[in-house]
């Protein structure tokens, strides 16, 4: 009989190898793949829904959550139909091989950029590399300025942080530069935006790195 510890590297490994095709794929028809990670209630679908109305490139959109498609819906109901859902019905993370299915079923014709949303949560997406181009950790003002440092994984792994509803400083405590600081101990060359999907504050300098990473 398997260990649990044989299982899970078992697991990963499988993940590595399907993570590694995904990879291949993206490069060779020109689709650059972001993970965008961060807690409930971040802003995730949120930051999705203002590329649907003000991001001027291609893309399609996958949304992971434990149960239900309502965030891939508010995606749809924006105005972009190139959205799709993966329940994982209690995983706490997208795996490799989920996406691997969802884009046999995707129009991939003209795809420039796809934009993942991981399953809510700052642990377990940060371990399952799903052949992506760019991981990006989402913060959000209420969530707190130790997250960083309580939940090191992500942001060891991310390119790019986004501190969301920055609209909402100076209603609560956060020490922004404390968190910046965090960030980039884990990370020397990470990239940090502050942005608010309500006000779009932000958008215009996180769309410009996108660009330029995907050339
Ligand atoms: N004030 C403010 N609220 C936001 C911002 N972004 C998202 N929200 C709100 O935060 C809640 C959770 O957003 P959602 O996009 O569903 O988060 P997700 O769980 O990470 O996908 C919703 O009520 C949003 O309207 C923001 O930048 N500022
Ligand atoms: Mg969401």
């Amino acid at each position: 009989m398997k260990t649990k510890k044989q299982l899970n590297l078992s697991a990963q490994e499988t993940n590595k190898l399907i993570a590694a095709e995904n990879r291949k794929f993206f490069s060779e028809n020109g689709i650059f793949a972001v993970n965008i990670i961060g807690s409930p209630g971040c802003g995730k679908t949120s930051i999705l829904e203002y590329i649907v109305n003000h991001f001027d490139g291609n893309f399609a959109v996958i949304v992971g959550d434990v149960k239900t498609a309502l965030d891939s819906d508010r995606i749809i109901q924006s105005g972009h139909k190139n959205a799709y859902a993966i329940e994982t019905g209690g995983g706490c993370h997208l795996t490799a091989n989920m996406i691997s299915q969802t884009l046999e079923e995707m129009d991939i014709k003209n795809m420039d950029y796809l934009f993942i949303e991981n399953v809510g949560n700052l642990v377990c997406p940060s371990s399952f590399d799903l052949g992506e181009n760019l991981k990006i950790a989402v913060l959000s003002i209420p969530e707190g300025d130790e997250k960083v440092r309580k939940y090191p994984s992500l942001f060891l792994r991310a390119a790019a942080v986004i501190i969301n509803k920055i609209d909402l400083l100076g209603l609560m405590d956060y020490d922004i530069k404390r968190v910046k600081s965090d960030c980039l101990a884990h990370n020397p060359n990470v990239k940090i935006f502050e942005t608010s999907a309500k006000t779009g504050k932000g958008f215009d300098q996180w769309f410009q790195f996108l660009k330029e990473q995907r050339k």
